[in-house]
């Protein structure tokens, strides 16, 4: 048995997910987890006997001018490493988290390992910025070991970051248990879908790096040739600019704005279509939960995408921006029942073969098994 501390996102976000699931996998081997988070992680909603929380609490004094999250978010690191008596903390993202794991195992009295897996926008993003660019390289190189969710994610890595140390690819995955196909049309109904309409979905976080925009023009194409509907399930930035879009070109009625949502593998049991048009994705969590559930995808050839959807086979890639392949694609695949059927279950077989949580869950193993030296 090992005690292992995670440290994550807690928020909604693909990252948040795939820290708490792994968290709630290691218990159940038998390992003790302990979240050292800001808040509760959200998928963690119920009761794990061997899993803890820590949290990470802000005191505002006035010399402040910020308050200094990342040292109060050290300082419990460091508590909670000699007080559990951690052997690995786990943590997600390289900056501020890594860095934060750095101190405070020089805070500790503890030889703790650290594993820092990179999501992605620390790096195509904040890996631009010069400031950064050496911090991020610091928390990298410092780590006992790195992860990447995909082979694109650590080739702009070693781009971006100039690194040489070895970042393995371990690739994202679902909670089968969830991410299943149900029956579901009831709900169906209920958003006053006809049975007879096919239902296109794009679930994400609404950051320009979504290109909403995209998905609204892919969408308005398709509705001219099939009767369609359009679900978009989340809440950010590109919010009012994307309604604003689906008013101008007279979307409103076909175009369903559902907000932020907690039980997103029912929405996906009564899509016909996963739309991702993301000009930046370090692997894309939401296809992977959509092919889980049956539900070809289309996304764009750009980061880890092509790493997850086999095109013609569980869904198409199409180059960024180009809206009218993506929906000549969706179009034949709406239209023709036999071949929908068949790219359902190949997306279904393509996540069992090759994201399955159990493959996951082994290749962390192995992973902490080796820095601990075991
Ligand atoms: O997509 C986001 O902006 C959220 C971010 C996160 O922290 O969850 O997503 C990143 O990590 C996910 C989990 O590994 C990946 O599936 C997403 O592709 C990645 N996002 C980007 O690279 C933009």
């Amino acid at each position: 048995m090992k005690k292992i501390g995670i440290t994550c996102y807690p928020t909604v976000g693909g990252s948040g997910v795939i820290a708490t699931e792994l968290g709630i996998l290691l218990a159940e081997q038998g390992h003790e987890i302990h979240f050292i988070t800001s808040s509760v992680p959200f998928r963690l909603d119920r009761v794990y006997p061997s899993i803890y929380y820590h949290e990470v609490e802000m005191s505002h004094y006035p010399v402040f001018q910020y308050p200094p999250y990342d040292l109060a978010l050290a300082t419990k690191m460091a508590e909670v490493i000699d007080r559990e008596e951690l052997d690995i903390l786990h943590v997600h993202y390289a900056l501020p988290h890594a860095i934060c794991a750095i101190l405070a195992r020089d805070m500790a009295e503890r030889d703790v390992k650290i594993v820092t897996t990179l999501h992605g926008t620390d790096i195509t993003v904040l890996g631009i910025d010069n400031t950064f660019n050496r911090m991020i390289k610091y928390g990298i190189e410092k780590s006992d070991a790195v992860t990447a969710v995909s082979q694109d994610l650590v080739a702009q890595t070693r781009e971006m970051i100039h690194t040489e140390k070895d970042i393995h690819v371990i690739y994202n995955f679902v909670n089968e248990a969830d991410y299943h196909k149900k029956d579901l049309n009831l709900i169906k109904e209920q958003y006053g879908i006809h049975p007879d309409e096919k239902v296109v979905i794009h679930i994400s976080n609404f950051r320009k790096v979504k290109r909403l925009g995209d998905i609204v023009q892919t969408f308005k194409q398709i509705k001219d040739h099939v009767n369609a509907k359009l679900l978009l399930v989340g809440d950010g930035p590109e919010y009012s600019n994307t309604f604003n879009l689906v008013t101008k070109l007279g979307l409103e009625k076909d175009v369903l704005f559902l907000g932020k949502q907690n039980n997103i593998s029912d929405l996906l049991s009564i899509a016909d279509l996963n739309l991702l048009m993301s000009e930046k994705e370090s692997f894309g969590l939401v296809l992977l939960e959509a092919m889980a559930c049956e539900v070809p995808c289309i996304g764009t050839k750009v980061g880890g995408i092509p790493e997850v959807i086999l095109h013609d086979e569980t869904g198409y890639l199409v180059e960024l921006g180009d809206t009218e392949t993506a929906a000549n694609y969706a179009i034949r695949l709406l239209r023709d029942e036999e071949l929908h059927h068949i790219f359902a279950k190949n997306s279904f077989e393509h996540v069992r073969k090759y994201f399955h949580s159990s493959i996951i869950l082994k290749q962390y193993m192995e992973l902490y098994h080796n820095v601990l030296g075991q």
